[in-house]
């Protein structure tokens, strides 16, 4: 008999394919299955010509080509088909067998999925994946959660297939139980919105308020990305600041109406449910709603517009004091990032791999960028660390970073510069570090109209008070309304 496939897979569109492909040229062999079965036979004889893999006409011939325990892995387009296909596929499979979503499933989803293919005594594994197709095949950061007695079987192939950083460390690990490997990929995406955001306010205020060339600006990129800011989207950055079309910057000439696609969305809700105060990524979902009402704003410019004041001083070292507030805001951004995984864990009973986290997104997707081997080097340090800000790295980063921060965010208020994520990462900052919040005046505003009640500074805590502020409607505290 001939040999049998390590791995099949169901759902040939492009990422498929590469992803396929990508686990053949390391050694495997993969049987491969679509609905529509033309394109089996149309891959196995074009790409794949030559190669280890098994065309499969039906799920049954794609499950009986495989070695035990069987792993069949799902790469098809989010929501009803997935629960579609896992109905199709586990009536053919047998305890112990694996089925894995490779797909962008919302993670709530894959909770659900992972308690139901359990039920019926098999494994499931909800895998985030990133890099696109190009990371698909030569190698993409693989975020693998759900059942944990199924990564012993899947790790090699796995971390054979990804991205791999210094001294060949794969950026794959096992992330959590349930949900958490699509929680993890979807905080990825929401993280990536940030680090967009925070370019994009450091780019306006470089050619808005100091008048720079793209020229100029692609040396500065240049120059950040050898630093601490050295990451691929400083990279692409720099090159897009180069890049002319009939001898214009070509991104001068591109609609400034943002699209989105709804991960960073999914983060900012989530936030919210849990109350993590998420509000960099928030603020770059918000700002790119803002963007998108063109037209809007083309009206509004002419009636509130006014011109934008230009900088007077040393250039310089505004420049710098630039990649302060985006170094620091980055650095909030990710310690927010980091507080929602750690309150989805404690949420979902989750037992998250922080530090591994912070690997998997070294290499092979769009965040991937130097500073994440310090995050990596926080949680090794501390892995019950709260917040990121309080790693002593991190501590003097900002604290380095202080005062550029606060300048830059001061001067773009003054000039009338939009800065909606420096300006709420400093905000929040300040907010963490403060002792006393005015949220005395808060609880006192709830227990005067709604005796919501309050603790008192001079009581211990779990103790409530209310206090009959007007002298009318009596002294009864309210217990049915909390919020
Ligand atoms: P198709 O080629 O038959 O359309 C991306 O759309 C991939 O998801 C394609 O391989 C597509 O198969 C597959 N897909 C979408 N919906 C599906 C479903 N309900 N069942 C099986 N595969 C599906």
């Amino acid at each position: 008999m001939s040999k049998k496939a390590d791995i099949g897979l169901i759902g040939l569109a492009v990422m498929g394919e590469n992803l396929v492909l990508n686990m053949e040229s390391k050694g495997y062999t993969v049987a491969v299955f679509n609905r529509t079965t033309e394109k089996v036979d149309k891959f196995v004889n074009g790409r794949g010509a030559n190669k280890n893999f098994i065309g499969a006409h039906s799920i049954k011939e794609l499950v009986d080509s495989l070695e035990k325990p069987r792993k069949v892995m799902m790469l098809v387009k989010a929501g009803a088909a997935v629960d579609a296909l896992i109905d199709q596929v586990i009536p053919h499979l047998e305890e112990g067998d694996i089925i894995i979503d490779g797909g962008n499933s919302h993670y709530p989803d894959s909770i659900r999925r992972t308690e139901y293919v359990e039920s019926k005594g098999l494994l499931f594994v909800g895998s985030g994946v990133s890099g696109g197709e190009e990371g698909a095949l030569t190698g993409p950061s693989l975020m693998p959660g759900g059942s944990p007695a199924a990564w012993p079987h899947i790790k090699d192939i796995f971390q054979n297939i990804s991205a791999k950083v210094e001294n060949g460390v794969p950026c794959c690990d096992w992330v959590g139980e349930g949900g958490a490997g699509h929680f993890v990929k979807m905080v990825h995406n929401g993280i990536e919105y940030g680090d967009m955001q925070i370019i994009s306010e450091a780019y306006h205020i470089m050619k808005e308020y100091l008048g720079m060339t793209h020229k100029e600006m692609h040396d500065v990129f240049d120059e950040w990305n050898k630093g601490d800011l050295d990451s691929y989207l400083t990279e692409i950055t720099r090159d897009i600041m180069a890049y002319e079309e009939d001898g214009e910057p070509l991104v001068e000439n591109i609609l400034d109406a943002a699209g989105q696609k709804g991960t960073g969305k999914w983060t900012g809700i989530t936030a919210l449910d849990l109350g993590v105060p998420l509000t960099l990524i928030g603020e770059s979902v918000f700002a790119r709603c803002l963007s998108s009402q063109k037209a809007e704003r083309v009206e509004a410019a002419k009636v509130l517009g006014s011109p934008i004041k230009k900088f007077e001083g040393d250039k310089q070292a505004f420049i710098n004091n630039i990649k302060d507030a985006l170094f620091a805001s980055k650095i909030v951004s990710y310690a927010q990032g980091y507080v929602l995984m750690n309150e989805a864990a404690k949420e979902f009973g989750w037992d998250l791999n922080y530090g591994g986290i912070a690997l998997m997104w070294r290499g092979g997707c769009i965040i991937r960028s130097v500073f994440l081997n310090k995050i990596k080097d926080a949680f090794d340090k501390n892995p019950a660390l709260p917040n990121l800000l309080l790693d002593s790295y991190f501590t003097d980063k900002v604290k380095d970073a202080e005062q550029g921060w606060r300048n830059v965010v001061g001067q773009a208020v003054i000039a009338g510069i939009p800065v909606p994520t420096f300006s709420s990462a400093l905000s929040y900052y300040d907010g963490y570090r403060t002792e006393k919040l005015p949220a005395n005046l808060l609880q006192a505003q709830r227990d005067y109209f709604g005796a919501h009640t309050y603790e008192r500074v001079d009581k211990p805590r779990g103790e409530f008070f209310h206090t009959n502020w007007t002298g009318r409607g009596g002294d009864t505290a309210s217990t049915t309304y909390d919020v």
